[in-house]
């Protein structure tokens, strides 16, 4: 059996309950075959690859925490420190129901080739936790986020391990988790990115994620003899990544036609209005329902709907598998030319191979949302240096890093023959440089 086939069966049966890591790994091994193959026997020797799917440090612990009533709750949480071979431990912390360890040890392996794509020094981690922050007060969110950190302070540091935010964890929930974080280690240090801006976050981190995903979606399709302007998108997720998509698609001139979230989704035929966006989710945190009642363009639907509407191109930007096979076929035959995941994992195997097998340019995760976790590592830069650059300083960096990050997957597959396939470019970059680093260091 080959070294591929028998990591991956490894992973299946250690691993057991945890269906998204083991598709995570999955789809990056295969996608190594030839790159593993031309190494196989020093590979082997040194284990490389079952060291590569066995987190360094798994944390598991349990987050108490008081309600508004009085009422003690109990929840699960997470850190796994998945590498560190080519910086400190780096990746977010997602708060949302459905979070267990198999969630967290998928996001924690993409994380590491994320990071190696970056070309910034930071190795893969992820955490979080089964906590819902739906519905709570903030003294609620304080309480959790307080206690969360009490513990998660212990294994933490601006040279070890750096958090960030993710699903569920913003801007205020950082700000709560740093407090408690200074509080009890005594330390002002850049321990956790995507800060506010009056205590050590950088200027363009919030936009990051969502600009990245389109300033690579923009040289894509440039190489690939489109341009942005003018073409129909549509959005999934009304999130952190998706609002500053959609500002960035329409100041490159597209037209973002919907959006969603948990409940449903919006279709506004006149584009999405960005700041009434901001409104609903960012200040009232209310559904989109709200948005629909405010803009007499838009409809609202109930459920899933998103990818059954006409576009050039898709920006799958809310949650793991939310495109499956059959949206796949209908983006195909309503004529979409590129998808750019901005969710992690967002598009499932089959519907990613029906996507490159119909000939529609697939920007996998680990490079497209990679301008969030680059612009955190440009963070970490300014709170070292204790100075902080300019938005447009910022934005040119996270541009720059996005473009460069095309052209290394475009490069990489066509090095091993599978031109215009961007998952295997991907995925051999990022290995490439962690696999190297992981030799050099023996066998740690
Ligand atoms: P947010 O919490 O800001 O927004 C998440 C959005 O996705 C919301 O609209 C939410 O709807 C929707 N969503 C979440 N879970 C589900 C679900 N199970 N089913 C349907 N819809 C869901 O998160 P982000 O925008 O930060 O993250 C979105 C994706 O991008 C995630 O995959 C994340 O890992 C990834 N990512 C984030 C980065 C960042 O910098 N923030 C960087 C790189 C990747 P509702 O409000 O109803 O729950
Ligand atoms: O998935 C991701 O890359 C993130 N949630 C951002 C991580 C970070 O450290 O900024």
């Amino acid at each position: 059996m080959s070294y591929v086939d028998e990591v991956i069966d490894l992973v299946v049966e250690k691993n057991p309950a945890q269906p998204e890591f083991h598709q995570a790994v999955k789809e990056v091994l295969e996608s190594l075959r030839v790159v593993i193959e031309e190494n196989e026997e020093a590979y082997r020797k040194d284990a490389l690859l079952e060291r590569l799917v066995t987190p360094e440090r798994q944390l598991l612990f349990r987050v108490p925490w008081v309600d508004d009533n009085g009422q003690v709750h109990v929840n699960n949480a997470f850190r796994v420190q998945f590498n560190s071979a080519i910086g400190p431990y780096k990746g977010g912390l997602r708060l949302h129901p459905s979070v267990n360890l198999g969630i967290i040890k998928f996001l924690g392996f993409e994380q590491i080739f994320k990071n190696s794509l970056t070309g910034l020094p930071i190795g893969g981690g992820k955490g979080g936790s089964d906590f819902d922050p739906k519905g709570k007060s903030d003294r609620e969110i304080m309480a959790f986020c307080q206690s969360f950190m009490t513990e998660l302070s212990k294994y933490i540091g601006a040279d070890t391990d750096v958090p960030a935010g993710d699903i569920g964890t913003g801007a205020r929930e950082i700000g709560y988790m740093f407090g408690q974080y200074k509080r009890i280690r005594g330390v002002y240090e850049g321990v956790l990115t995507g800060k506010g801006l009056s205590y050590g976050g950088s200027l363009a981190r919030t936009e990051a994620t969502g600009y990245g995903l389109l300033y690579l979606t923009e040289e894509m399709l440039k190489c690939n003899g489109h341009d942005i302007k003018g073409k129909t998108v549509v959005v999934s997720g009304s999130g952190n990544v998706a609002i500053y998509a959609v500002q960035k698609a329409q100041q490159l001139g597209a037209k973002v036609v919907t959006v969603s979230d948990s409940t449903g989704w919006v279709y506004d035929k006149e584009g999405i209005d960005v700041a009434l966006l901001k409104e609903v989710k960012e200040v009232k945190r209310a559904r989109l329902t709200e948005y629909a009642a405010a803009r007499p363009s838009a409809e609202y639907h109930e459920g899933r709907g998103v990818w059954s509407i006409k576009c050039d191109v898709a920006l799958p930007c809310a949650t793991q598998n939310e495109l499956h096979l059959d949206d796949a076929k209908e983006l195909v035959a309503n004529g979409c030319i590129a998808v750019a995941e901005g969710a992690n994992m967002p598009t499932t195997i089959e519907a990613t191979e029906y996507l490159q097998k119909n000939g529609v340019l697939f920007a996998p995760g680990k490079a497209a949302n990679a301008g969030g976790v680059a612009t955190s590592a440009l963070e970490m830069s300014q709170n070292s240096e204790r100075l902080s650059w300019t938005f447009e300083e910022v934005d040119g960096k996270l541009k720059n890093i996005m473009v460069n990050i095309f052209h290394n997957l475009d490069e990489a597959a066509k090095k091993y023959h599978m031109e215009g396939n961007y998952v295997a470019g991907a995925n051999i970059a990022g290995f490439l440089k962690v696999a190297d680093a992981m030799t050099a260091q023996g066998i740690v």
